[in-house]
This record gives structure tokens, C-alpha cells and sequence, in this order.
């Protein structure tokens, strides 16, 4: 063996020994926690879609608004005298503020929606502080989408999410103070948002790794757009009890058409979340009792 050969050996050797030591440390870090859906593999969904419509219904007596007593922030007495609970605002038999999204399902080619990636988009979602209330109520912001909060009163505010998933944070926002900008890195539904500063505040975000969710207006009505064909779990949720309150319903969406999917709530129907019922598309809404 010459010098030169023996130069190289050695250099090869600790060039081997690097390339292992770089493996084994760590570069390729995987977070146990996200989904499988992560990868990098997948690709945006593109091709036609549909939408999925539908009224949200309270059967029965609704409970009344109750006040809300402000005394304790003479600053939101005077903006907001009239303040009551929004937990469950109902009209003509129409629930506002439910959020209604596709929890799971199958892609007419035969993908699970969760196997496409769906970027995030750059537009911001707003959660306003006004009148020592949080407007909208409920709303929903896609994975990492950026939350703008902002203090439209003239009083503090601490804005305080109670995720399960997610990392809990609490801020305070000062009059006059800049919008607060977040965004939430994991999929959940629905993270309750209270205030440490005015106990009655509450609002409720739910984070979806996709854009197809909505809430229903003061109509009832909701529409959640953009959908592929397939067949998928539908979920609305409104708030109650300590997790809120499910129905859910098996919904099948046409290419370039639209589904329709009613929901009820109160307590006139039964509470069963597990039943599924096919629900062809374009046909009348069935009414679940
Ligand atoms: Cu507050």
C-alpha cells in the first residue's frame, strides 16, 4: 500500500463515518404528531367541484338570551348596555353559529380528501373585539392561516384560546393596541377562545387542514364551497354542554353541482351524532328526528 492509497483509505473511512453520524443525527426529524397526510407526496386537489348547502334548524323553544351583567368593566356597560349571551341565537327557527365541515370521506377518484395538500391560503381571517364581545362568534381558519385580532374598544382585552391540540397561549391587547396576529399549526374543532379579562367573552375557531367549512348566518343557511366529487362525513357542530353538540350526515357531491344537507338541532331531536344517512345529492333535504 503507497502513501497516496493509504491517503485515500483514511479519507474515505472518515467520510463514511460523517455521512453516518449525519443519518443518525437527526436531519429528517418527523413530528410523530401530524398526520400521515404531511407528506410531502401529495398534491392539490384540481378538477371540478360542487358545493354543499344547507339550512341549520332549532326545533322546540330556544333558551332566552340572558344578560350579560358588564359591571364589572364600566367601559363595556357604556358601549354595550344591552349585552346578552350568544350561545344559542335562534330565529324563526333558523340556528346561527354553527360550524359545518367535511370531517372525512372519499374523493370520486377514490382519494381520501385528507391525502391532498391544500395550500394555505394568504388571505387573513379577522376575530374583533367590540363591545366586550367577539364578532364573529364562531369562524374557521385553515392550518397556519393567520389570525388577525384585533381591540376595537376602549378597554383591555386578553385573548385566551383553550386548545386540546394546539399550544395554549394567552395575550393581553391594551386599548388602541396593534391587531394580534396567530395562527394555529394543527387541526382542530373547535378551540374555545375566552377572555381572562371580561369572563363572559367567548368565541370558538375551528382549524381544518382544508378550506371546506362554513358557519351558518343569521338565516341558518350555510354553503361551503369548492368541494370535489365524492362522498364525505359532514359535521355540524354548535357549542353546548362541554364539547358542544354533533350531528352528522353522509353527504354525496357531483361534479359541478350541489348537495344539499339540513341539520337540526334542539330539543325536539335526538342527540344521536353516530347515525349516518346517505343524502343523494339534489335531492330534498331529509329531516332527521
Ligand atoms: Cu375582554
Amino acid at each position: 500500500m503507497n502513501k497516496q492509497t493509504k491517503v485515500w483509505l483514511v479519507l474515505s473511512i472518515a467520510l463514511s463515518l460523517l455521512a453516518l453520524g449525519s443519518a443518525c443525527g437527526g436531519g429528517t426529524k418527523t413530528d410523530t404528531n401530524a398526520p400521515a397526510t404531511d407528506a410531502t407526496a401529495a398534491a392539490p386537489y384540481s378538477g371540478p367541484t360542487g358545493t354543499i348547502a344547507g339550512v341549520i334548524s332549532y326545533t322546540g323553544t330556544p333558551p332566552a338570551p340572558k344578560k350579560i351583567d358588564t359591571t364589572a368593566d364600566p367601559v363595556c356597560g357604556q358601549k354595550s348596555p344591552n349585552l346578552s349571551t350568544d350561545d344559542t341565537v335562534v330565529k324563526d327557527g333558523k340556528l346561527a353559529n354553527t360550524f359545518v365541515y367535511i370531517k372525512e370521506g372519499t374523493v370520486e377518484a377514490g382519494k381520501k380528501i385528507g391525502e391532498y395538500s391544500w395550500p394555505t391560503p394568504t388571505s387573513e381571517v379577522q376575530l374583533d373585539q367590540n363591545g366586550c364581545h367577539y364578532a364573529p362568534h364562531v369562524l374557521g381558519v385553515q392550518v397556519n392561516q393567520k389570525l388577525k385580532i384585533t381591540n376595537s374598544d376602549a378597554t383591555q382585552h386578553n385573548i385566551h384560546p383553550t386548545p386540546k391540540l394546539n399550544q395554549e397561549w394567552n395575550q393581553t391587547q391594551a386599548n388602541g393596541a396593534p391587531p394580534i396576529e396567530k395562527a394555529f399549526t394543527r387541526a382542530e374543532v373547535l378551540i374555545p377562545v375566552k377572555c381572562n379579562q371580561h369572563p363572559w367573552m367567548k368565541a370558538y375557531i375551528g382549524v381544518l387542514k382544508h378550506p371546506l367549512f362554513s358557519v351558518s348566518g343569521d338565516t341558518g343557511a350555510y354553503e361551503i364551497k369548492g368541494v370535489p366529487p365524492g362522498t364525505y362525513t359532514v359535521v355540524a357542530w354548535r357549542e353546548g354542554g362541554a364539547n358542544g353538540e354533533e350531528k352528522t350526515m353522509q353527504v354525496t357531491v357531483p361534479a359541478n353541482g350541489a348537495a344539499k344537507a339540513d341539520f337540526s338541532f334542539g330539543a325536539a331531536t335526538s342527540s344521536n351524532a353516530s347515525s349516518l344517512q346517505m343524502m343523494p345529492a339534489l335531492e330534498l333535504p331529509v329531516h332527521r328526528h
